[in-house]
């Protein structure tokens, strides 16, 4: 699905801002009648955002099933003529939509954009009314999964209360709500709807190969050129599929974001109907033996998985953190990071593209184990699950194929990888993601006992998720590098397949200091950061460090989180602990007193 972007033939409008909002009864209701007429008794709710701390009330932050966002907008006379179409760019977890009491679209899936045409169902002469319901419930048909589950309250009188909460087995809030942009995406009848790119070098040559979707009559033509940073044509093509040829490109490289624009061009005749600008590096990515290859040089990951969180507005778009986000990693010496556990926005993958930064693109499945049982050995994780892992991973790519950024695929993070049935589950996602793009090698993110595991030598490279020193033999520092070393030996003796260390790092509180290090200062998370450094300096098919987490973030109440996971480098607010200065000096040679650059 293309990002919308405007051109001379296309107008993008922006619905954001204050919409009515209203919570339907708590569980798997859905009073539908209210789509019908406005909503009353609303209170004021921003799209986009997370409803959940926004509502000042226990009811608002964990509600569990439907919720009710409803705005009115006007239609311009002159589209009627038009394509338009309504695109929400994320609606978590579940969405109904509405428009002027008619049910317009509906999706599963928190993290992904759909929408409808509503081209002819516009109200030209007044007032259009859109609802969407939004439902946050996670269950064993989607993902991340989970369990809706009734908890009875029994008091010493006699009293006693159900209140229904939403389990599940992922480490991060459950927010809710539009959480990306909702937009009309107004282009011509005759219009380009698809366009899929993927880019090769050959010695001083760079390919783009490119196929165009557009629905438009079968006289029109399409054309394309590959457009240069300063505006000039360095290649053109015609027709709906073709190849662009550029003699000795300028790569895009990571720290160095270069983009082409692909400019597609749908005309009938003289007359031009539709143009798409499409930005693209050229780049090439390979596995050979223990590298990565990023155009023909070996990359070594340095950065994070982060989330997409922040205060108030929990996992809504934020431009202005998101913006922070990249200069933290840019001064920090991060290369990369990994989309935990889900797909971020397009706005944070067109920054990426951008800057430069190297992303390992996660699905969200998360949180598919759990402590108390099989979850694919006693048939928790069936086919429907499986149906949906195979959908969100095609939605996946086929919204973030054409980004330079990303150099791999993350089916999942964390599974129950030691049940017999988590191989043919992994290898069905794993053929399914290789038959949608074989230009990327596809990992996977792997815990628990390196022994036990059934299905890590199925991916082209390993993602590993390791505590020593914390939730494995806590606060005994001087295990960390033994174990992980033989923690990798393992894995690797039995893959022969180059790992990236996705998740290591301790809870901090920020200020919480101890001489000798104690668990949740700041000297205990740069000190564990540093057992682990030196088992990756050791082994020369250790490819990358991904340190858990980017920042603080939140996560459901527990007597293991002291307000969220404090796992960060830098608190929820941005700014850094101790182990940002430990990594900054790691990763650029930069000392605390250096402030600048
Ligand atoms: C993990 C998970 C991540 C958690 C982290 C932790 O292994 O992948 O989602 O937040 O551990 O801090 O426990």
């Amino acid at each position: 699905m293309l990002y919308p972007r405007p051109s001379e033939t296309r107008q993008v409008v922006d619905l954001s801002g204050i919409w009515s909002f209203k919570l339907d009864q708590p569980g798997e209701t859905l009073s539908e009648q209210w789509a019908r007429q406005p909503l009353d008794e609303t209170e004021p709710m921003p799209v986009p955002a997370s409803y959940n701390d926004i509502c000042q009330t226990i009811a608002g932050r964990d509600h569990v099933g439907w919720a009710w966002y409803e705005r009115e907008f006007y239609a311009d006379p002159a589209w009627a003529d038009r394509h338009i179409f309504l695109r929400l760019g994320s609606v978590t977890h579940h969405a109904k939509v509405w428009l002027n009491g008619k049910l317009i679209a509906e999706h599963k899936g928190g993290y992904m954009p759909f929408g409808a045409d509503v081209s002819e169902k516009l109200i030209h002469d007044g007032p259009n009314r859109l609802a969407v319901a939004v439902s946050n419930i996670l269950d064993w048909t989607t993902l991340p999964p989970g369990e809706v589950v009734a908890r009875k309250n029994s008091y010493p009188d006699g009293r006693s209360e159900t209140h229904l909460t939403q389990s599940y087995f992922h480490d991060f809030f459950n927010y809710a709500g539009i959480h990306r942009p909702v937009r009309l995406v107004v282009s011509p009848k005759s219009h380009i709807q698809e366009i899929a790119t993927t880019t090769e070098l050959e010695a001083d040559k760079g390919l783009v190969r490119y196929e165009i979707e557009a629905e438009a009559p079968s006289d029109a033509k399409l054309s394309v050129a590959l457009v240069d940073a300063a505006g000039n044509a360095v290649a053109r093509s015609e027709g709906a599929k073709g190849a662009l040829e550029v003699a000795d490109p300028q790569l895009w490289q990571p720290g160095e974001g270069y983009l082409y624009q692909l400019e597609a061009r749908l005309s009938s005749g003289e007359k031009l109907l539709d143009v798409y600008r499409l930005p693209i590096g050229i780049r090439s990515v390979e596995l050979r033996g223990n590298e990565f290859l990023i155009n023909g040089k070996p990359f070594y990951f340095r950065g994070f998985g982060k989330h997409e969180d922040m205060d108030v507005k929990g996992k809504g778009l934020d431009d202005a953190i998101n913006v922070k986000d990249f200069n933290l990693l840019k001064w920090i010496g991060a290369n990369s990071f990994r989309t935990s556990h889900y797909p971020y926005s397009e706005e944070i993958m067109n920054l990426a593209d951008e800057m430069g930064f190297v992303v390992i693109d996660e699905s969200p499945a998360v949180g598919m184990w759990d402590k108390a049982r099989e979850v694919f050995d006693d048939g928790l994780i069936g086919d429907e699950i499986l149906q949906h892992h195979f959908d969100v991973m095609e939605e996946l790519i086929r919204r973030d194929r054409n980004h330079p950024c990303v150099v791999a695929w993350s089916v999942a993070n964390e599974t129950a990888s030691w049940e017999k049935g988590a191989r043919p589950y992994l290898e069905k996602v794993l053929q399914r993601t290789r038959e949608l793009d074989s230009t990327r090698p596809i990992t996977c993110v792997f815990h628990g006992n390196p022994k036990k595991c059934q299905a890590r030598d199925l991916f082209d490279f390993v993602c590993l998720n390791h505590y020593y020193g914390w939730y494995e033999h806590p606060g005994r520092l001087e295990v960390s590098a033994p174990m992980l070393e033989n923690c990798m030996k393992t894995v690797y003796d039995n893959c022969q397949v180059p790992i990236v260390m996705t998740e290591y790092g301790a809870d901090t509180i920020a200020g919480f200091h101890a001489d000798p290090p104690e668990m949740f200062s700041e000297e205990y998370q740069c000190a564990m950061l540093e057992e682990f450094h030196k088992v990756f300096d050791k082994l020369d098919y250790v490819i990358g460090e991904h340190v858990w987490n980017f920042a603080d973030f939140r996560t459901k109440q527990g007597i293991t989180r002291v307000m969220g996971n404090r796992k960060g480098v830098f608190t929820r607010q941005r700014q850094p602990k101790q182990a940002a200065h430990l990594l900054r000096e790691r990763w650029t040679g930069k000392k605390l007193g250096e402030w600048s650059g």
